[in-house]
């Protein structure tokens, strides 16, 4: 059925919002685990467990050939030098492939390959898109002081996989360093934050 009324939908950069979808929001507390230094992280999450990031998703044709997107809204900030990031996930289908679309601030996509443990780190920049391939695990980071706003857009059937990434997590970081993003290598971080 053509339905103007299913085919069309009106999104708001600002709120993150599309109308008449849901919306998930997550917290700093829904990241438990994942940064690296996890004292400046309970600190961060505090009394008030601030917003890191809200998912807004059209998901209403499904099955093979559908497609899904989501509207995503990365707020600013750090826990310790570590910029705030989505929780990153493979796509339970693996073979499921996405393509972001930047729309406002800027920021990072860590893509990692599943089976080689091959890293890229990717600008997600507006006017600009980003493909992520099947068998990629992808986290977003927002890099910059304002929003960092995008679109993906992925197969109905691409489902996420988050358990790899929290037992995990990715190989790479984005931290603050005299004021910009550096990207380093996890195992040259850690051992500052080990008791
Ligand atoms: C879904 C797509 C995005 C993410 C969103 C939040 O395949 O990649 O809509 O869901 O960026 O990230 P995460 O890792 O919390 O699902
Ligand atoms: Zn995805």
């Amino acid at each position: 059925m053509l339905n103007p009324e299913d085919l069309f939908a009106a999104f708001d950069p600002s709120t993150g919002t599309i109308d008449g979808r849901p919306t998930i929001t997550r917290h700093l507390s829904d990241l438990r685990g994942l940064f690296l230094d996890s004292t400046a992280f309970e600190t961060a999450v505090g009394d008030k467990d601030p917003v890191v990031y809200t998912v807004a998703s059209i998901d209403f044709a499904r099955g093979e050939g559908q497609l899904h997107c989501g509207l995503g809204v990365i707020n600013p900030g750090r826990v310790g030098s570590e910029y705030y990031f989505t929780k990153g996930h493979l796509h339970s289908w693996k073979e499921a492939a996405e393509f972001y679309i930047g729309l406002r601030g800027r920021g990072l996509m860590i893509l990692e390959d599943e089976k080689s443990g091959e890293s890229a780190v990717v600008d997600l920049l507006p006017n600009s898109t980003v493909y992520v391939p099947g068998h990629t695990a992808h986290r977003t980071v927002n890099t910059g002081d304002t929003p960092l706003v995008y679109i993906g857009v992925y197969p109905s059937q691409a489902g996420h996989d988050y358990s790899s990434i929290e037992n995990r997590n990715f190989r790479k970081v984005v931290v603050e360093k005299k004021g910009a993003p550096a990207v380093m290598d996890r195992t040259d971080f850690s051992h500052q934050y080990q008791s």
